[in-house]
């Protein structure tokens, strides 16, 4: 198949699922084209099966704000045209199903059908999505699109109950390249970030209000009075600056390293012994399933799809929103005892195994197959 693909090309993780998903199709012979703004930020592999249009927004004194939605929309016409692609899948609902229904309507008027596949990723649907500014757009483009797909029952649920969808919805959940898990932990120069004796924590996110990262910086330093331990922060966002205030505050700088943005997060997990993601809201949590194919046990919230992929017990513990005690007391109980801690460790890595790519990215091919089967609907 020609499959166009719009995600953000950032370091989110609808972003990151668009590209990894992109890549696996192309492997499978599909070819593949990504369009947005900028190069995806994991696509270092552009190749006769896998391709890149950027789309322009010339600046112009007289847009407060430049028509995005308009540039893409265009830019998917033009390049559906050229490149004949036969289906369109866009990842993150905001405004990405809006523009590509604006697209298939464009070329519509000459003839040409575009099916459109919208994948829904989180807050286009739980935060963004459903405030009033945009809900009656993202009502219309998500049941205008020709299939629709969560990344979680929890989301699927949430959108039906926060809008009003005439569409079904397939929950394909989001997956990983086992494969690229498969190190050894002699490998992992552990070492070179903390001394044998320290146990090492991690969070990874974009680091916004909904990430609750003052509630990982409370919990870590709850972790360090009773276990000597390390805290890896990866990422970047509005809220770094208040967690790095209040590191300070609780005097424990020393003890946590801010690495910014990595593409390294392999290897970070790799000599990671715990991950923490206290959310306040997270439809599936795939920092949390990378975390757990590195073999590392997940202290998080028990709130959207989080509890689909984190086995209370097993695999880590779930905790209410905001129940900093009970997520401390978690994690030092899993830490606190070498033997649990392997178990956990071991759990966490079996868990994984059932988001493994080649058991997913199948269901997407077998939905394209099917969308496109149906042909144009009635309008
Ligand atoms: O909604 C966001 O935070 C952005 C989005 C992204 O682009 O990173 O994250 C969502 O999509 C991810 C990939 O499907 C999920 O793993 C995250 O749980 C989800 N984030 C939230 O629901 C907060």
């Amino acid at each position: 198949m020609i499959i166009g693909l719009v995600c953000y090309p950032t370091f989110g993780g609808s972003g990151v699922v668009a590209t990894e998903l992109g890549l696996e199709l192309a492997k499978r012979g599909h070819e593949i084209h990504f369009i947005t703004y900028n190069q995806p930020v994991r696509l270092d592999l552009l190749g006769n099966k896998v391709h890149f249009h950027e789309v322009n927004v010339p600046e112009y004194p007289l847009f407060h704000y430049q028509p995005y939605e308009l540039a893409l929309s265009s830019k998917l016409v033009d390049t559906v045209k050229l490149h004949k692609i036969e289906v369109l899948h866009v990842h993150y609902a905001i405004p990405h199903a809006y523009a590509a229904y604006m697209a298939k309507k464009m070329l519509q008027e000459e003839g040409i059908h575009l099916p459109i596949v919208t994948t829904l990723h989180g807050t286009d649907i739980t935060l963004v999505g459903s405030h009033p500014f945009y809900k009656s757009a993202v009502t219309f483009s998500i049941n205008k699109s020709d299939a629709v797909t969560a990344v979680s029952e929890s989301l699927k649920y949430d959108t039906f109950r926060l809008f009003d969808i005439k569409n079904d919805i397939h929950v394909i959940t989001n997956f990983i390249d086992i494969e690229k898990y498969k190190h050894s932990y002699t490998d992992c120069q552990r070492g070179m970030m903390a001394p044998d004796n320290e146990k090492i924590i991690t969070h990874i996110s974009n680091l916004r209000p909904v990430k609750r990262i003052t509630d990982v910086i409370k919990i870590f330093y709850n972790i360090q009075k009773e276990i000597p331990a390390k805290l890896m922060v990866i990422g970047e966002g509005p809220d770094k600056e208040k967690a790095e205030y209040l590191c300070q505050e609780l005097g424990i700088l020393d003890k946590v390293v801010f690495f910014g943005r990595s593409n390294e997060i392999d290897k970070i997990l790799c000599f990671s012994d715990l991950f923490l993601l206290p959310s306040e809201t997270e439809s599936f949590g795939l920092a949390a399933l990378e975390a757990m194919a590195s073999g590392v046990p997940v202290i998080s919230s028990n709130t959207g799809g989080i509890p689909e992929v984190n086995i209370n017990g097993i695999t880590g513990f779930l905790s209410d929103v905001g129940d900093i005690e009970n997520m401390s007391e978690n994690a030092i109980h899993i830490l606190s005892d070498e033997a649990r801690l392997e178990q956990f460790k071991h759990n966490a890595k079996e868990r994984s195994y059932v988001f493994d790519l080649h058991n997913i990215v199948p269901q997407y091919e077998k939905l394209y197959e099917q969308t496109i089967a149906k042909g144009p609907q009635q309008d």
